[in-house]
């Protein structure tokens, strides 16, 4: 039977591309999202691959998740894989002159976000005894920089989420992966920077940065290891790069 992945985040970057993946692995999807044409536009393309279906819900709004979640059928809530993409940065500055509001669509989006939807999926999976849950933090999840204090909290959050989560779900037969990425060309520095499209770009500049897709390959490479066999954790540098901010750039 085919395997079942539900994903956050699934319309655009690294959420996308995994979708993309899982497709071509011929896994059922349940794909969510905020923005309702893109989910339509993306089941209408991977439903000539795989069988598709949608979700359109706010990952930090409980009751929209728990009741968006719940109205899959039976057949749909036997979820396999959970890929928890959703998350974003908004503004980059130092603490003490950053806004309020950002902090929370960072705090509500990348740890409230995928607490509630785990917490949809989580008790479903303890039953079934088996599931395997893959949260995207990044490599500013493992070090702090300046400028990006909140974010980098959020991203430690996560990691801190992934071994909690790998604590107390491993012995329901869960499996719990902690994907880092760095620097990847996605609409990530375009939101960080609020639509200013000259700073998002340098971000970019001088050297080859990681694609979504090669994300995605790490996110197969964690979901289709034998039984006994768990990635816990994975960091994916640039090749370029050797930590959150040392980019060799030419
Ligand atoms: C994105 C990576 O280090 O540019 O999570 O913030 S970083």
């Amino acid at each position: 039977m085919a395997r079942i992945a539900l994903i956050t985040g699934a319309t655009s970057g690294i959420g996308r591309a995994t979708a993309e993946a899982f497709a071509d692995l011929d896994f059922n999807l349940i794909l969510c999202g905020r923005r309702q044409e893109r989910l339509d536009e993306l089941q209408e393309y991977l439903g000539a691959k795989t069988t598709v279906t949608t979700l359109n819900f706010d990952v930090r709004n409980w009751v929209e998740v728990y009741e968006s979640i719940n109205t899959l059928t039976e057949e749909w809530k036997a979820i396999d894989i959970l890929v928890n993409s959703a998350g974003n940065a908004y503004g980059m500055s130092a603490i003490q002159d950053g806004e309020p509001d950002d902090w929370d669509q960072m705090i509500d989006g990348n740890v409230q976000g995928l607490l509630y939807v785990s917490k949809a999926v989580m008790p479903g999976m303890v039953t079934r005894k088996k599931g395997h849950i893959v949260n995207l933090s990044s490599v500013a999840g493992k070090e702090t920089y300046p400028n990006g204090a909140v974010y980098c909290a959020s991203k430690a959050a996560v990691e801190a989420l992934s071994n909690g989560m790998r604590l107390d779900l491993t012995q329901h037969g869960i499996k719990v992966t902690n994907i880092a990425p760095g620097a990847v060309e996605t609409e990530f520095s375009m939101v960080r920077f609020k639509g200013d499209k000259e700073r998002a770009d340098k971000i970019y500049q001088g050297f080859t940065p990681l694609t979504p897709e090669d994300i995605a390959d790490s996110i197969v490479f964690a979901v289709t290891t034998p039984a006994h066999v768990t990635i816990a954790d994975m960091t994916i540098l640039a090749g370029a790069q050797a930590g959150a901010q040392t980019i060799h750039r030419k």
